[in-house]
């Protein structure tokens, strides 16, 4: 029998909180297994409420309730009603009152991470989305704001550092118990999911930013004793971040101080509690000979990310969780833009839309399709998705392209200045940049509330005697769970001509008019553009920069891919031409394997010169030389997928390139040697990458020289990023230097966590035929645990997210491991293991024997007595159950 069905929450039943809360009093007493916390809450009805206010429902979970006193009075127990997750005042006054609960919960026993809880010796909380719950009772809801003061008492030895939000306003020692406490006052009213409390043993590193006021904030990075010599990165990325809100969007820091907290055992990536953010220790940790530039680029994104939440986010919040994509989607697009300034524009955009494609476009084509705004769940949690996070970025980054820059920035102005303090929607948001531009974007909403990604199919007509251009352009939307009928969207479509000349043609549309930037407003169903004033026959470049998150059908020959390729003035575009080019190479050399003998010569002709071109970014050339991944390819095939035979064209066609670029891949790897000491910028990342863009196609021939090389370059490897390109390279290659290299790396990093979380994911990655048996080995290393999401991430999540060979391995052996480590993880993790059953989210594209297979082992998950909600939401969802 399936687990008991669970509540579903609806965005059409929202209705606002009985109460509001003007101040939150906190005392918390830490101890690892009984923490007892007194909450005094200042509480008046709610004016905008529209039930009666004469009770109160407060919720909570898993705590121990010791006493509740209203105002003053402590009340008996048949006064209020407990369940396991409410407490019910049975009467209230409907007037202001003081309310104090004193609870105890145990953060020792604590295995969901969620709530407080203890990461190695450390105390910490997560609190978003419905973690507060779990540290006192409480209107946990992001439309109820409170400004909260919080006293930390703890064993001054166990845990010396005491942090909560805000600023410090008191700390001594408690008499002569060995116990010390610190107060901390946040004057921002905020909602309880942005609370956070630290006590642990830490170090810290600090600095200074004087804001563009003029005030001197201070800012402090707390890692784990020995580890503050990891921080300079993060705390280098923070002021710069700080830097790029003021230039980019007028946005100040407003505390005195701002801190940052690495822990080591985090659900996900980190979190932005107002001036006390933690981060996962993997987002701030990092030197040359432990992170890869990866790392350092994933640290200052994600430091931007949690920086940027201060206003978007932080400052004005959610009226409801099915609001999260008004604060995520806008602040990825924030740092997705704060990337590009720092670094390059384009090769963050193909960054961006690498990701997009390959975690959203199947979550929007799956069972587990869902709007950027959904409109139901059952567990918020499942809702932190890449539809919410990138999906909602490229609707804010479709706003800015459809309103110019400076209309974009017009409606952002008026979003702080209308909305700053409050908890608010999707609909007030898009308000401001109508009003602010005098547009209507009532259409543009349906981005909000339609699931599925649009399919543009485009044609284009030219005639020669009125030399005009047509482009006939249709948008269609398959439907998605709950969603049989779609809506034509409003659709920015950057676009170019291009003469023969290789040169942009100015465009002109019928009416004399000329688009602005190149974009063109689709409205309709079917549309029919002309542009006059046409001198030849040109080629056109559609969607330039990706404008829209749709997927594009335009019918070109090679030779205009090849045109594109080398002459399209948009550089993103030039990326995708050769992207198009070598998808049509290896999924033709999939169906005629045996007719073409060489599949790949022309590709590898026709990167060359873009490869080789000295005034392009090295980082550019290395992505315009990373081929569509499996799953890329997956995506197009789109049914019946049969990931060996992926694989194995894939392999043919790189191999064939990288015979027909030898002399020149060997001579980008001999010529982009970094010079000098080791420095994380994109300038010099970049080099490293196109380095390793070159060898990793040499290494495709196979020949023993090749691997010679890799190991060589292993072996030789001063900085993390040449060892993991060396070890993963290898990793894919049995015989002795695959061995000799993942034992030299362990023995090397035993002793660090964090990078022997890459020793882990690189064996799960490895298309060797018995990597599933060494994940299954792995599972029983000493060092792996399924407690630390890291290295469940590692190992589970890279081989069933990032393998898509030996996790669909014919005889379902990797559907049946994946599954057994999320059933035991899933009895004290369920947000990690509701996240993991994620990978099999594109089952139902898979050819029939697979099919079956994994349609059996979700059975096993939904079987299985004592789901848990959030693994229960994804698997029925995911079978398609009578849900
Ligand atoms: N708001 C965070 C994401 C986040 C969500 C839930 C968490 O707890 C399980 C933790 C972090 C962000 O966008 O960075
Ligand atoms: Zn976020």
């Amino acid at each position: 029998m399936p687990a008991k069905p669970h509540r579903t929450i609806r965005l059409k039943d929202y209705k606002p909180a009985s109460h509001e809360i003007d101040s939150v009093d906190l005392d918390i007493n830490l101890e690892p297994e009984k923490t007892r916390v007194t909450a005094r809450l200042k509480m008046r009805p709610n004016p905008a409420r529209e039930t009666l206010a004469d009770k109160l429902v407060l919720v909570g979970q898993g705590l121990e309730l010791v006493e509740v006193k209203l105002s003053g009075r402590k009340l008996g127990a048949k006064d209020y009603a407990v369940t396991a997750d409410s407490l019910t005042i049975k009467a209230v006054p409907e007037k202001p009152f003081t309310l104090e609960i004193t609870t105890i919960c145990n953060p020792q026993a604590n295995k969901a991470l969620t709530g407080l809880y203890r990461s190695r010796d450390m105390y910490c909380t997560q609190c978003e989305a419905e973690g507060f719950r779990r540290i006192t009772y409480y209107l946990d809801r992001p439309d109820v704001l409170s400004i909260f003061t919080t006293r930390i008492e703890a064993d001054a030895e166990a845990a010396p550092v005491l942090l909560s939000n805000g600023n410090l306003v008191e700390s001594g020692k408690v008499g002569k118990t060995g116990r010390h406490y610190a107060i901390w006052h946040d004057p921002f009213k905020k909602p309880s999911y942005l609370f956070a409390m630290v006590a642990g043993k830490l170090a810290h590193i600090r600095d200074t930013f004087k804001t563009m006021s003029g005030r001197k904030v201070e800012l402090r990075i707390y890692v784990e004793p020995g580890k503050e010599d990891r921080c300079g990165w993060a705390m280098d990325s923070l002021k710069r971040s700080m830097a790029w809100d003021e230039r980019r969007w007028g946005r100040e820091y407003d505390l005195d101080i701002f801190m940052i907290v690495a822990v080591s055992d985090f659900n996900m990536g980190a979190m932005e509690n107002k001036g006390l953010n933690v981060f996962n220790d993997k987002l701030v940790l990092a030197s040359p000979e432990t992170a890869t530039d990866g790392n350092f680029e994933s640290i200052e994104a994600v430091i931007g990310h949690e920086y940027f939440h201060n206003w978007t986010g932080n400052r004005i919040t959610c009226r409801d969780w099915f609001q999260l994509c008004l604060k995520e989607g806008l602040t990825v697009f924030r740092d997705q833009e704060f990337t590009a300034d720092e670094r390059s524009g384009t090769v963050e955009r193909i960054a961006a839309v690498r990701g997009l494609r390959a975690a959203q476009f199947p979550e929007d084509a799956g069972p587990l399709a869902h709007p950027v705004r959904p409109s139901s769940y059952i567990e918020i949690n499942n809702f932190y998705t890449a539809t919410v996070y990138q999906k909602g970025a490229e609707v804010c980054r479709m706003l800015q392209t459809t309103l110019g820059l400076d209309g974009f920035r017009k409606g952002m102005d008026l979003y702080f200045e209308r909305h700053d303090g409050e908890a608010t929607t999707v609909e007030k948001f898009v308000a401001c940049f109508e009003d602010a531009c005098g547009v209507d974007l009532k259409q543009f909403m349906l981005w909000y509330s339609q699931a599925g990604t649009p399919e543009l199919v485009c044609s284009l007509r030219y005639d020669t005697k009125s030399q005009t251009a047509e482009l006939t352009v249709e948008q269609s939307l398959s439907p998605s769970p709950g969603q049989p009928k779609k809506k034509p969207y409003q659709i920015p479509l950057r676009m170019g001509l291009i003469g023969s000349n290789g040169q942009d043609i100015e465009l002109q549309l019928e009416d004399g008019s000329e688009p602005r930037d190149g974009v063109i407003e689709l409205t309709r169903a079917r549309e029919k553009i002309r542009f006059k004033n046409v001198p030849s026959k040109p080629v056109a470049s559609l969607l330039r920069g990706f404008s829209a998150p749709v997927n594009l059908t335009f019918d070109q020959s090679v030779e205009d891919l090849e045109f594109l390729m080398v002459h399209d003035s948009d550089l993103y575009n030039r990326w995708q031409a050769a992207q198009t080019y070598a998808t049509r190479v290896i999924i033709n050399s999939m169906k005629s394997a045996k007719a073409t003998t060489q599949p790949g010569l022309e590709l590898a002709m026709a990167l060359r010169h873009t490869v080789s071109d000295e005034s392009l970014e090295p980082a550019y050339r290395a992505q315009f030389m990373s081929l569509p991944s499996e799953p890329d390819l997956a995506r197009q095939i789109r049914s019946n997928v049969d990931p060996a035979a992926i694989h194995e064209a894939r392999d043919r066609v790189l191999k064939v390139v990288g015979q027909e670029l030898a002399e020149l891949l060997q001579q980008l790897y001999e010529r982009n040697r970094a010079k000098g000491t080791y420095s994380p910028d994109a300038a010099n990342a970049g080099k490293r990458s196109l380095r390793a863009a070159a060898l990793s196609l040499l290494v495709r021939r196979g020949l023993p020289a090749d691997i010679t090389l890799a190991a060589k370059h292993f072996g030789e490897a001063r900085n993390m990023t040449d060892q993991l390109t060396g070890l993963g390279l290898l990793a894919d290659i049995a015989g002795p230097e695959r061995t000799r290299a993942l034992a030299a790396f362990e023995k090397q990093w035993s002793g660090d966590l964090l990078v022997m979380d890459k020793w882990f994911a690189v064996q799960a990655m490895s298309d060797l035929p018995d990597t599933a048996e060494q994940v299954e080995a792995l599972l029983r290393h000493p060092l792996f645990s399924l407690h630390n999401p890291n290295k469940v991430r590692a190992l589970i999540g890279s081989f069933a997210q990032a393998n898509q060979l030996n996790f669909n391995r014919p005889d379902g052996k990797g559907y049946q491991l994946v599954v057994s480590s999320i059933i035991e993880l899933d009895g004290f993790n369920p947000q990690v293991a509701a996240r993991m059953l994620g990978a099999f989210r594109s089952w139902q594209t898979l050819e029939p024997g697979r099919r079956k297979l994994a349609s059996k082992a979700l059975e096993t998950v939904r079987s299985h007595p004592g789901l848990s909600r959030d693994a229960y939401e994804i698997v029925t969802k995911m079978i398609g159950s009578e849900e």
